[in-house]
């Protein structure tokens, strides 16, 4: 069967998802067939070129007359437009893989989630960084037990695209449309890899920031006000009693796109930066440095798929391995319902939740100057 993919969204998210659909065949050929069927947008000369360039068959100008007639639907706009195409699909019996944050408020994130589960067909909260060959490498290490008892997670997130106060606005600065700023866009990043890899956040304590109030609107002489935070940082308590600490800014000069991890266990320690994303740093006990392991083996996660040993990967094939995991749970939970496989994927609709009440318990620690737990 040929999956057919409605996506909406042709811009960053769209083009990556693209990409990475348009890579299968070439590398994953025990994937699904995947077709990118529909591209859905309102401007219909830019949604034309979109549709040419990333290799989409139809284009639509209302995600109405898509959601019901796709096998998967992809929701890639601005968080505020999350929630009511997804649980119009969802409805419809279609899976959705949506952009994170999930939603742009936890009414709507628990709107999604129940949606989720009254439909019972495959969704996925699209935190990619999952999908590092390092990090599920990472991921191993600890559910083996080789750090031990895990005493620290230290997450930072750190950009720098806004450190100039005459830097456009965007959507990402308003938070009707994206409900938060640095915390929800980068911060959600980092709480989704604390629960994948060391366990749900139980209570926080939040700070959040906005330096520039207004910034100039691209193309006109007027400004906007700028209604989400520039940076966060949160200390927080993680099941089973772990320390910790997270941090997003788009304020920090010098750092482009710098997502650092670092895990403390009572057997060693893990560290691991988006910027070296094919290296992970180990400390084992009784060792006096960390050991640097470049993880491009062909029996490292994924790897089997790409290249020969040292032929490094990217941030894009996060994506493909996001898709490949995703659309391969659209296709068995289609062929369940004829009788044969399963359709598990994570993190769902479920995750994105969990991780939207963790943003929302640390705004709403940072208004209330205490902690809060996560409900
Ligand atoms: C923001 O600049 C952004 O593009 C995020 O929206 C992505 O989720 C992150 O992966 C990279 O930075």
């Amino acid at each position: 069967m040929t999956l057919k993919v409605g996506v909406l969204g042709y811009r960053f998210m769209g083009k990556a998802h693209a990409n990475a659909m348009a890579r299968l065949p070439m590398f994953f050929p025990d994937a699904p067939e995947v077709e990118r069927h529909v591209l859905v947008g309102r401007d219909e000369d830019a949604l034309a070129d979109a549709a040419d360039r990333l290799g989409f068959e139809n284009t639509a100008t209302d995600w109405e007359d898509v959601v019901g007639e796709v096998d998967a639907f992809y929701n890639l706009g601005p968080n505020h437009v999350h929630a009511d195409p997804a649980v119009a699909a969802l409805e419809a019996g279609t899976p959705v893989l949506s952009e994170k944050p999930l939603a742009n408020d936890l009414e709507s994130a628990e709107r999604m989630a129940e949606a989720a589960e009254s439909a019972g067909v495959p969704t996925a909260t699209a935190f990619n960084y999952r999908f590092v060959p390092a990090l599920r490498y990472a991921k191993n290490l600890v559910e083996d037990g080789e750090i031990g008892e895990i005493r620290h997670f230290r997450g930072q997130y750190l950009q720098d695209w806004l450190v100039d106060p005459e830097a456009p606005w965007s959507w990402r600065n308003s938070e009707e449309m994206a409900g938060s700023g640095a915390l929800g866009d980068l911060g959600a990043h980092t709480i989704d890899l604390a629960r994948f890899l060391v366990g749900d956040v139980e209570r926080v304590s939040g700070h959040l920031r906005t330096f520039v109030d207004e910034r100039p609107v691209e193309g006109e002489n007027e400004t906007r006000p700028v209604t989400v935070d520039d940076a966060y940082s949160a200390q927080a308590e993680l099941e089973g009693g772990a320390m910790a600490t997270f941090e997003a800014s788009r304020f920090a000069d010098g750092h482009k796109n710098d997502h650092t991890i670092e895990i403390h266990g009572s057997e060693g320690s893990l560290r691991f930066s988006l910027e070296r994303l094919n290296e992970l740093e180990v400390l084992r006990e009784g060792n006096r440095g960390y050991e640097t392991i470049l993880v491009t083996d062909e029996d490292d996660p994924y790897l089997d798929h790409w290249w020969p040993p040292g032929h490094v990967l990217g941030w894009e094939h996060t994506f493909v391995h996001e898709n490949y995991e995703f659309l391969s749970a659209v296709d068995s939970a289609a062929s369940e319902s004829s009788g044969s496989g399963g359709g598990d994927y994570r993190p769902d609709f479920e995750d994105g939740l969990a991780v939207q009440r963790v943003l929302a318990a640390i705004q709403e620690s940072d208004e209330r100057g205490e902690w809060v737990s996560v409900a």
